[in-house]
């Protein structure tokens, strides 16, 4: 275990107070990534000030459809901004700050402006309703919050069932209150940066929860470097002249490093367009010269059907997270590119991801290596290493890991100083990690086991296939069979014959007992806020529950 907590920088605190005992944290291994920060950080400095101080304001830094920020403009709004919640919000260092708006510019410096000023971050997906709002509120004791105006009726309603958000400051709105008005004030240009420790948390970030009630991860300022210097530097290797661009929201920690944190740490350009479905991706790739692309496997398939006659040569690093990526995607992908997709494993509990290959080093179908500065292992249920090529828990440490905000579920995610992501995994006798399914998703049809996902990627390679969803449906006889629900491509009718068709083109991929022998088809399958299939939504189709 590492040694004892640095002395905090937080005058609240409520956050150190609510980490886990400290036995039940997994292993934090920073000297072992060849990491070493001061004790003494804060990570504005490092991303936003530095790159100012060392002459490189003038550089790109935020690239919008209306507007684009230098680095020194950046620093200047985040400035502001952390004015106005110390002098007129009274924030005091530790509090949880509260942020609602889409990917915008004004979001990033707000966001930065929170962690500069030695806050908590707590963002929020734009599409959750007040009821959903109001649990990180109460959680996290969330007294204050920064929204844009075009979000703030369902936090003001999340206000009445959670009074204990006391203040909205909301911008966009033109009020004489407004955050813009208050920013323009008299000496708000210049804000010195809360002296945290690097082992302060700096932001909470909440997961999706489709099962149980959403968890809060703590993080660290130190770990938002980390993911830079491990992930970032050894396995993307963007450079400068990269403009980064994609649709995960901020609050989905993949957007917020792939989209904020990897470009930033290089003095490189984010682009923020203000749409981000697949067609409003490609009209931004195309006019803003974007080059390296963050988004999930669903998004690249609906993007492929949108590509004849754009220009995306801009393009050179593609990254796929958040769900695995089907052989299918990917060859599809480098037909029509040429770019390989860079898959990657990652979760919100370890920030970023942990296991991914670099460019020149792909396994097509594989999800990768463990990235540099992380050890990954497969485990069986009773905690021992199983042999390559036998599917069992994955299990990883390196040098960000699990913290639940007060949680009892802490001792099942971290696990003798290892992170147990829920998936389960086989390595390869190369060293390569290749996905099965999720841990508790795996379908047992007359004692075979069978994972959803190789299914799923194999009606992927049907040309009716747009989307689909494979799960486990209630069988007397074999306990479970194997269920499909499938978006047809235009063109393709759900027809009798086409589900006869694509039993026999599983049949012929993979195993024949793997199989779907039930297969639905829907206009369009259930996902979560971060676009993940809601697996137990469809589980609940295939019960007869919804
Ligand atoms: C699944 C994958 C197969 C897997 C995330 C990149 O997805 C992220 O975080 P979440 O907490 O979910 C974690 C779970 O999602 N998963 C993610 N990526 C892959 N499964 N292949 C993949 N490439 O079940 C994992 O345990 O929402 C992803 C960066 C930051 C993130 N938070």
């Amino acid at each position: 275990m590492a040694a004892e907590l640095r002395r905090s920088g937080h005058a609240d605190s409520f956050a150190r107070d609510n980490l886990p005992p400290r036995e039940s944290w997994p292993a934090l291994r920073l000297a072992e990534a060849g990491l070493a920060y001061p004790d003494r950080l804060n990570v504005v400095t490092e991303l936003l000030d530095r790159h100012v101080a060392d002459g490189r304001g003038a550089r790109t830094a935020i690239i919008a459809d209306d507007l684009r920020w230098s680095y020194a403009d950046l620093a200047g709004q985040v400035n502001r901004i952390a004015n106005v919640l110390v002098r007129d919000c009274g924030l005091v260092t530790g509090q949880r700050v509260l942020l609602r708006a889409a990917n915008t510019p004004m979001m990033v410096a707000s966001y930065l402006a929170v962690l500069k000023a030695g806050g908590v971050a707590v963002a929020t997906m734009p599409m959750l309703r007040a009821g959903e709002l109001a649990w990180p509120i109460r959680k996290a004791r969330i007294a204050l919050a920064l929204c844009d105006h075009a979000l703030i009726g369902e936090l003001a309603k999340a206000q009445e069932l959670a009074p204990e958000l006391a203040r909205i400051v909301a911008w966009g709105n033109g009020e004489p209150d407004s955050l813009e008005r208050r920013m323009a004030q008299d000496g708000y240009d210049r804000f010195e940066a809360a002296d945290t420790a690097r082992d302060d948390v700096c932001l909470i970030g909440f997961t999706s929860g489709t099962t149980g009630e959403p968890k809060g991860t703590m993080h660290f300022h130190q770990d938002l470097l980390a993911i830079c210097d491990c992930y970032g530097a050894r396995v993307l290797r963007a450079a400068p002249e990269d403009r980064f661009i994609g649709s995960p929201p901020l609050a989905f920690t993949f957007g917020l490093g792939g989209l904020v944190l990897f470009p930033m740490r290089i003095g490189a350009a984010m682009v923020l367009p203000a749409r981000t479905a697949p067609a409003d991706l490609i009209d931004a790739i195309e006019r803003h010269e974007a080059s390296v692309l963050f988004t999930a496997p669903t998004a690249y398939r609906a993007m492929l059907d949108r590509l004849e006659g754009r220009d995306i040569a801009s393009l050179r690093i593609c990254v796929s997270a958040g769900e695995a990526l089907p052989r299918a995607t990917f060859d599809a992908w480098l037909a029509n590119t040429g770019l390989p997709l860079m898959d990657g494993i990652g979760a919100t509990e370890m920030l970023h991801i942990f296991i991914a290959a670099p460019r020149e080093a792909i396994r097509p179908g594989a999800t990768g290596l463990p990235v540099p500065g992380y050890e990954a292992r497969i485990i069986d249920d009773t905690g021992r290493e199983c042999p390559d090529g036998t599917p069992g828990r994955l299990s990883v440490r390196g040098p960000t890991g699990c913290r639940y905000l007060a949680d009892a579920r802490q001792a099942h995610y971290a696990q003798d100083g290892w992170n147990v992501t829920g998936d389960t995994y086989l390595r390869d006798g190369d060293g390569y990690f290749w996905y099965q399914a999720r841990s508790d998703d795996m379908i047992v049809s007359a004692g075979y086991n069978i994972a959803g996902p190789e299914v799923e990627a194999c009606l992927l390679t049907h040309p009716a296939v747009a989307e689909c969803g494979v799960v486990g449906a209630p069988c007397p006889e074999r306990g479970q069979i194997v269920k499909a629900y499938v978006v047809l491509r235009e063109g393709f009718a759900g027809e009798a014959t086409l589900a006869k068709a694509l039993q026999e083109h599983v049949k012929a991929g993979i195993a024949p007992y793997k199989y779907p022998r039930a297969i639905t088809f829907v206009p369009a399958l259930p996902k979560t806020p971060t676009g993940k299939l809601q697996r137990f939504a469809l589980l609940q189709m295939a019960r007869g529950e919804g």
